[in-house]
């Protein structure tokens, strides 16, 4: 069974308590009810629009879901938290975004993987090495050796509530 690697956004509404209601739901589509999270993370938004802090973290999970199955299980999920179609990276109460479907590569109109931004942002990389030092992209490239100090030093690493 494929294991899948979520990251979960949130800026609006108290994002930490986006997350960790996201995580109940990310929870009952793992097959064995197992899920593991990363510790939350405080973020500078990437982009132009000006907007809150983000808190971001990465969530890893086994399921049967097929990839689109699995996308469309995570945008009812964003849509359950309030979250609106607006801006392109605008302001959200929930971002769910699918990293990594085991090794597998896809090029849908819907979905790409490895998700196109994976290999540039801290606040995906650094939560993903925390859950896992020795993961790999589909590639061979070590998550873990994507990652430099400043992009550790960007990041505010969030004591649980
Ligand atoms: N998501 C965006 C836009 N900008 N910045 C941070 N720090 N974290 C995010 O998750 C994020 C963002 C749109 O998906
Ligand atoms: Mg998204
Ligand atoms: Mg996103």
């Amino acid at each position: 069974m494929p294991k899948v690697y979520v990251a979960l956004g949130a800026n609006l509404e108290n994002p930490q308590q986006q997350l960790t209601q996201a995580c109940r739901a990310l929870g009952q589509l793992a097959d064995n009810g197992q899920l593991q999270v990363s510790s939350f993370y405080r973020s500078t938004p990437m982009g132009d629009v000006p907007q809150p802090d983000y808190v971001n973290a990465v969530a890893c999970l086994d399921t049967q879901l097929a990839p689109l199955a699995l996308l469309d299980a995570l945008q009812q999920i964003e849509q359950q938290q309030g979250r609106v179609r607006e801006i392109r990276w605008g302001p959200r109460t929930l971002d769910l975004d699918l990293l990594l479907y085991g090794d597998a590569v896809i090029d849908l109109p819907r979905l790409r993987v490895p998700h196109y931004g994976l290999t540039e942002r801290a606040f995906v990389l650094v939560p993903l090495a925390e859950l896992n030092p020795k993961l790999q992209l589909p590639c061979g490239t070590l998550i873990k050796d994507l990652i430099d100090d400043a992009m550790r030093l960007s990041l505010q690493r969030l004591t649980p509530a």
